[in-house]
């Protein structure tokens, strides 16, 4: 798929504000692969569908988490925002014939992280963390590590969220857990550095 026809798609599925958001992780998103070596179409296109799904119907993406086997069903037991990620990469294998599983798993992954992420979900991970529409506490802080090292920056925005999260009594998937422990020890030593 081309990105301007991914492009035609979402404008025509998201909300305005959330076509924004989209359109500014896409410049995140290719900032970060050019400066960290990324295959650049790949994180343009992952980044323009990452949140293709954010809107759709509660019942519908239950459905599709019991449905498609690759999303393990324990997602229902989470908070419904974590829904759209697997949800979104599973529609857009099916909607669009996107294959690519480096596209897949960038979206997939792309609101939780998990251990082992690859170059292409740190990008787009952090895109979405960082871009230029975000303002919430803690951001500039992350803005400011993506200029210099991509793991201590993911590694920092996972910490946010774990402690936003907590603060607020909200549960954490495991895999959120799973990708920090994964970046913590070398990420702390810049981080205390
Ligand atoms: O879709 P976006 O708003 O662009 O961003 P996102 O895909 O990162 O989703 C953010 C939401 O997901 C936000 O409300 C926090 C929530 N979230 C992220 N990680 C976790 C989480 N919620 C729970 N309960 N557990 C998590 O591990
Ligand atoms: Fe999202
Ligand atoms: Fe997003």
């Amino acid at each position: 798929m081309k990105i301007e026809e991914a492009m035609r798609e979402v404008e025509h599925i998201l909300p305005r504000k959330r076509y924004e958001h989209t359109l500014g992780v896409v410049q995140s998103a290719k900032y970060l692969a050019e400066k960290y070596h990324g295959n650049v179409e790949k994180a343009e296109l992952a980044a323009m569908l990452h949140d293709i799904a954010k809107y759709f119907n509660k019942n519908d993406m239950a459905a599709m988490i019991k449905k498609v086997p690759d999303i393990p069903d324990d997602l229902l037991e989470y908070h419904v925002s974590l829904w759209h990620a697997p949800v979104g990469a599973a529609y857009v294998k099916e909607k669009y014939d996107i294959n690519d599983n480096d596209i897949l798993n960038a979206i997939f992954y792309h609101t939780t992280g998990r251990k082992g992420m690859t170059l292409l979900e740190k990008i787009v991970f952090l895109a979405d963390y960082i871009e230029p529409g975000r303002r919430f506490p803690g951001v500039e802080e992350v803005r400011r590590l993506a200029e210099i090292d991509l793991d201590t920056a993911v590694a920092k925005a996972l910490e946010n969220t774990i402690i936003f999260l907590a603060s607020r009594h909200q549960q954490i998937y495991p895999d959120t857990i799973s990708a920090y422990n994964d970046l913590i020890n070398q990420a702390g030593r810049n981080l205390k550095s």
